[in-house]
Order: structure tokens, then sequence, then C-alpha cells
């Protein structure tokens, strides 16, 4: 087993971070490392929370972490903020409220921005997520801001996705134009202080019906304010028979059978691009395009048969 692999394994902070690192970096021991963890896995269970900025989302998690270390959990979160160009900007704010979780041993935070992933945000965050699975959190959550594909990509890998909305801030519609409605298992109405909150419930019920019929988990709708900690165990409890329907119903397993074959060939695709990338980055198509000589399309077509034949060049020098 690789070290870092086996420091991960044996819950040493320092070693998941470090592993984390090779994540956002890209290290050529990478794959290695998530093979090694892979058959370490321990079956976490991961929570998504996505919501318009400012919904809420990190008071949310802050709070429900202290609610789950009450219970004795530990937990792992993943703060992922794709349009901070660094991991600064708002998740600075979130690491100053979050500051008294960061001497807590069973909580481990991570701020992940586009700048610090060379594999890509949604792919540096699942894996993330697996090698927090690996090292042992009861319980891991990943908060991301509902903007798009790639947030609706991220929270693919999480069992249990929860969606905080709020009271008379016209949400509803825009996360049923953006596909969230579809993903979504549960609702959470935050800052159900402010006025509207029948409103939305009665929104939110109307979209369900026009989107979930068919299937046979609906889902539930809590009410929380999470600066006055209200709502926290009605949000855990409505995790938890997610959880027990995933189990009985065999949809858990199928969603993470179908999440394993996905990241098979997402593994796949990412290295395949990245070689591709690397051999053709400098080639002459670059002037040929900018000239006008050949266009884009005859450019990308030329790329595509010269790696083929060096591909079949490749196997028939190894074969003969
Ligand atoms: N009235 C009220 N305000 C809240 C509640 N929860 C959070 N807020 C406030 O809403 C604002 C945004 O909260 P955040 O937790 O930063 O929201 P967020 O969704 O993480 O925001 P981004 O990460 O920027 O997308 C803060 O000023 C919070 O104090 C609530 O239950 N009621
Ligand atoms: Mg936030």
């Amino acid at each position: 087993m690789h070290a870092l692999a086996e420091r991960i394994v044996n819950k040493d902070l320092r070693g998941l971070a470090r592993g984390i690192s090779y994540l956002e970096n890209d290290h050529p021991d990478k794959l290695t490392i998530l093979q090694d963890l892979h058959t370490h896995r321990k079956g976490a269970h991961v929570i998504g929370i996505t919501g318009s900025p400012g919904a809420g989302k990190s008071s949310l998690v802050n709070r429900f972490v202290q609610f789950l270390r009450a219970k004795e959990m530990t937990v792992g979160i993943v703060a992922v903020d794709p349009t901070s160009p660094f991991s600064g900007g708002a998740l600075l704010g979130d690491r100053v409220r979050m500051a008294e979780h960061f001497t807590d041993p069973g909580v481990y935070i991570r701020s992940m921005g586009t700048r610090g992933s060379l594999g890509g945000l949604a792919r540096t965050t699942k894996e993330t997520v697996r090698v927090m699975d690996a090292y042992g959190f009861d319980v891991i959550l990943v908060e991301t801001v509902g903007v798009g594909q790639s947030e609706l990509d991220i929270m693919k890998i999480a069992d249990t996705t929860a969606v905080v909305l709020n009271p008379g801030s016209g949400d509803v519609v825009q996360v049923f134009k953006a596909g969230i409605m579809e993903i979504a298992d549960l609702f959470i109405i935050n800052k159900a202080d402010l006025p509207g909150v029948s409103k939305l419930m009665t929104e939110i019920e109307g979209m369900l019906d026009l989107v979930k019929h068919d299937s046979p988990w609906r889902p539930p709708i809590v009410q929380t304010i999470s600066i006055e900690n209200k709502g926290l165990a009605e949000v855990w409890e409505q995790v938890e028979k997610h959880e027990e329907y995933l189990q009985e119903s065999g949809e858990g397993e199928r969603k993470r059978n179908r999440i394993l074959q996905q990241e098979v060939l997402e593994v796949v695709h990412y290295e395949l691009v990245k070689e591709v990338e690397e051999k053709y980055q400098h080639g002459k198509w670059r002037d040929q395009v900018r000239s006008g000589e050949i266009d884009p399309y005859t450019a990308a077509g030329n790329i595509l048969s010269e790696w083929k034949s060096s591909v079949r060049n490749d196997t028939n020098t190894r074969e003969g």
C-alpha cells in the first residue's frame, strides 16, 4: 500500500490533508492512492448541501456540524466555491465562522476553488469525498452553490442531496429550471424566520407534483432557522429516513454502482484528454487556425487521426 494511503487509513490528519493536495495537484501517485483507498472505503453518509448564494448553506453546515458532534459523530466538510478564483473569497468568511471547529479533531474542513484543482473541480471534489471516506468520517458534508452543471455533477456523489431555499426569494423557479429539482432528496427552507414560508411550501409541493411523481421517495420539506439552531434535528431525522429508504429500496446500491461505473469512464476520459492535450497543445494547428488556413473542425480532425494512427503504431510495435 502507498505510504500516504496507509497514513490516511490510520487516521493521520496531516496525511489526509496531503492526500487531498495530491488530488488537487494531479500528483502522479494520485490514482495509486485512490486504488489503495478504495478497498478501505467505510461508507460514510455523504450529504450534499446546495442552494443559491446567501441561502445560508454555510451557517447551516456550521450549526449542523455542532449538532452531529453532540451526537459524537465525526464530520468531514468539503466547501466548494467555483466562483472564487482562489479558495478564498466567501470561504474566508466561512473559515472564520468555522474557526471553533478547527481545534476539534473530529471535524475536518477543506475548501476547494477552481484554481486549486488541475483535475477539474467536480472530479477533485468527488475524489476528496472518497479520501475522506477512507479516513473514516461518519458523515461527509459537501457544500456547493447550486448554479450549474458542474454543481449538479458534484452532487451526484452525495447519498442525500439537500436543497436550501429561502422564503420570499423566488428561488423555486430557478431551481426547477436548473434541473436541481431532479436531484433533490430533501428541501430545507432556511431563514424560516422570514415571511413567505407557507407560500414557498406550496410552490415546492407544486413543483414536486410535476417532477417527482415516478419515484417512491417524495422529498420532504424541512424548515430551519440556522442562526437560532432551529430545525437541525428535523433535518437529521429526514436524512436518516432517506438513508433507510436508500437501503431498503435497493436504490442506494444502484446509485453507488452507477457512480462507480461512471467514475471509470470519467477517469479514462480525463487521462485521455490530458494525454492528447499534452501531445498536441503546441502543434502547428494553432497558426493554421489563426491564419484561417484551416477551419477548427479540420484541425480537430487532423489531431484525432494523427492520435489514432499513433496509437495503432504503438500497438503494432508492441505486438510485432
Ligand atoms: N434571518 C436569517 N438569516 C440567516 C439564517 N441563516 C443564515 N442567515 C444569514 O444569511 C447570510 C448568508 O449566510 P451564509 O451561511 O453565508 O450563506 P451561504 O449560502 O453559505 O452563502 P454563499 O456561500 O455565499 O453561497 C448570513 O448573513 C447569515 O447570517 C436564518 O435562518 N435566518
Ligand atoms: Mg457558503
